[in-house]
């Protein structure tokens, strides 16, 4: 019975470790409850609450644990007498929490995976231990025939079942306790994201204009949605923080120290603007690239309040993770650039995994010397004194933006009939500006596309270019030009240690 329940524990301790991982919802205990509650008649609910009022989810909950202990104890004993039955019940147990984590309404497949490592993990350990188990009553029954001549035999073998034991249910218990509490914090946290009305920005994002947006299909959208956002970060596991007990402090070389909460955050005027954010990271032609309308206050307006003494040249900014990010000072100062202390992402408190409540945004530099998710400390100070995550690892201190370009459409498969095919993508010079893309086919000439219009000069903007497409293998190169007529450079750069360069290149095939 103790192994069962050790295997039983051992399995939701696992499951909730990796419910920090996937999703905090995707914990299969509670999810039961869950379950539990929606498929129970009306009849029985009305009587539970009827009995223990409030009490009511405490109880369920009481009740499923000595329902799963019993179970547990039951496939301990059914393991040791009838094997492989004590497994088959923990793997139809197991089946019925991945149901119920799969069953909720916001479930995606991926929820299924602790329930799945939990289910693995305490089969595995009913095995094992039900084997020494084994091993030990059996060197018993041996040693007793020969009238304690083995008695030593008999320990080892009774000392190797016991430790397993004991380790296994000290860690679960441990291990299970820490990741439930962490799991219960960021659904807490997530509890408070809904509940926030972000206030009306005091200065709006522009009108975007409907010519800024081409009508072709596969094309990524002007706007990319939350969900799609790409997310590049160092932690494990989304931080949880919440924003009664966040606090932004401006520190360092400063005549001003500044404290500022979340309240105080959002009672400060705000601004709207839409900001492409790209990482270094991004090959010719890759995906970690998206454009939002953030909504923050302007750090220069901090910056302003903190007065920064001669000298310093940078802020290192600090998240609750430990990640830096080294943001030249006189960027931050600039009149004329929205380099936001962001609440808000496309109409919505920020997404945790896009660092809820509170993150930087600033046009022109890649989002590792800039775009600190969950930041709770601007340190001003200088690129001699101090450096950042990234820089640590071999990356440049600094890192603006390069220009660059990417074809979109024709679509994945890079198939096309002969005739007019559209050929589409985006572009950016981040905080210049792009005049213009041309598009070459095979050896030819470059031919110009056809620009949308821009949001802006920090955002990327779409192109389109009518191609007449003849039979055959064909090669289509995408370039930028800057509002400054720089043209983009088709040597190929690797993205270490300040980002990728080259002309994206793709092979269409056109029958
Ligand atoms: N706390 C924290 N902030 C971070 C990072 C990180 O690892 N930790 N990564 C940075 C990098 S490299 C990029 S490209 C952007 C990505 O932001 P996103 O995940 O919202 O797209 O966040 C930046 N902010
Ligand atoms: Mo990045």
């Amino acid at each position: 019975m103790l192994v069962g329940l050790t295997a039983a524990a051992a399995g939701l301790a696992m499951a909730e470790l990796a419910a920090l991982v996937v999703a905090p919802q995707a914990s299969p205990f509670l999810a039961v409850g869950s379950l539990v509650i929606d498929l129970a008649p009306a009849g029985v609910k009305d009587a539970v609450i009827a009995l223990f009022g409030t009490g009511d989810k405490v109880f369920l909950l009481i009740v499923l644990a000595v329902l799963l202990a019993a179970l547990a104890a039951g496939a301990g004993v059914l393991e040791l007498v009838a094997p492989p039955w004590g497994t088959v019940l923990l793997l139809v147990v197991g089946a019925f929490g991945t149901l119920a984590v799969t069953t909720r309404a916001e479930a995606s497949a991926l929820w299924a995976v602790p329930a799945v490592v939990g289910t693995l993990g305490s089969c595995l350990l009913l095995r094992l231990a039900i084997g020494r188990l084994r091993a030990w009553s059996a060197r018993t029954e041996r040693d007793s025939e020969h009238s304690g001549l083995h008695a030593s035999g008999t320990a080892v073998t009774r000392r190797g079942f016991l430790m397993l034991l004991g380790g296994t249910a000290a860690a679960a218990v441990v291990v299970g306790i820490g990741a439930r509490l962490a799991n219960a914090a960021s659904l807490a946290v997530d509890a408070v994201r809904e509940a926030i009305a972000l206030p009306r920005p005091a200065t709006p994002a522009p009108q975007i204009p409907a010519s800024a947006s081409l009508d072709v299909e596969g094309l990524s959208p002007l706007i990319t949605p939350n969900e799609s956002f790409y997310r590049i970060d160092t932690a494990l596991r989304v931080p949880a923080v919440d924003p009664a007990e966040w606090r932004l402090r401006v520190t360092g070389m400063v005549e001003q120290q500044i404290e500022l909460s979340f309240d105080e955050l959002l009672a400060l005027p705000l601004t709207e603007t839409s900001i492409t954010l790209l990482c270094v990271s991004n090959e010719v032609g890759g995906e970690l690239i998206g454009n939002a309308v953030w909504l923050g206050y302007p750090i220069r307006e901090l910056l302003a309040r903190a007065r920064p003494q001669a000298g310093a040249d940078m802020v290192l900014s600090r998240s609750v993770d430990g990640f830096t990010a080294s943001t030249p000072l006189e960027i931050l100062q600039e009149e004329d650039r929205d380099c936001l202390l962001a609440v808000g992402m496309n109409g919505e408190p920020l997404p945790p995994e896009h660092g809820f409540p509170v993150r930087m945004v600033v046009p022109g530099l890649y989002g590792y010397v800039s775009a600190t998710k969950w930041v709770t400390e601007l340190h001003v100070t200088t690129f001699e004194r101090d450096s950042a995550y990234w820089t640590d690892r071999g990356w440049a201190a600094r890192g603006p933006v390069k220009i660059g370009s990417r074809i979109d459409v024709p679509t994945a498969g890079r198939r096309a009939d002969a005739g007019a095919v559209t050929v589409a993508g985006v572009a950016w010079a981040q905080h210049t500006g792009v005049r213009g893309v041309e598009v070459r086919v095979d050896d030819g000439a470059w031919q110009p596309a056809r620009l949308a219009s821009a949001i802006s000069s920090d955002t990327w903007v779409q192109w389109v270019y009518e191609w007449d497409a003849a039979p055959g293998e064909h090669e289509l190169a995408v370039r930028a030009t800057d509002a400054s007529g720089s043209v983009q450079s088709g040597a190929r750069v690797p993205v270490v240690p300040d980002g990728a360069e080259g002309w994206h290149t793709i092979a269409v095939t056109v029958a």
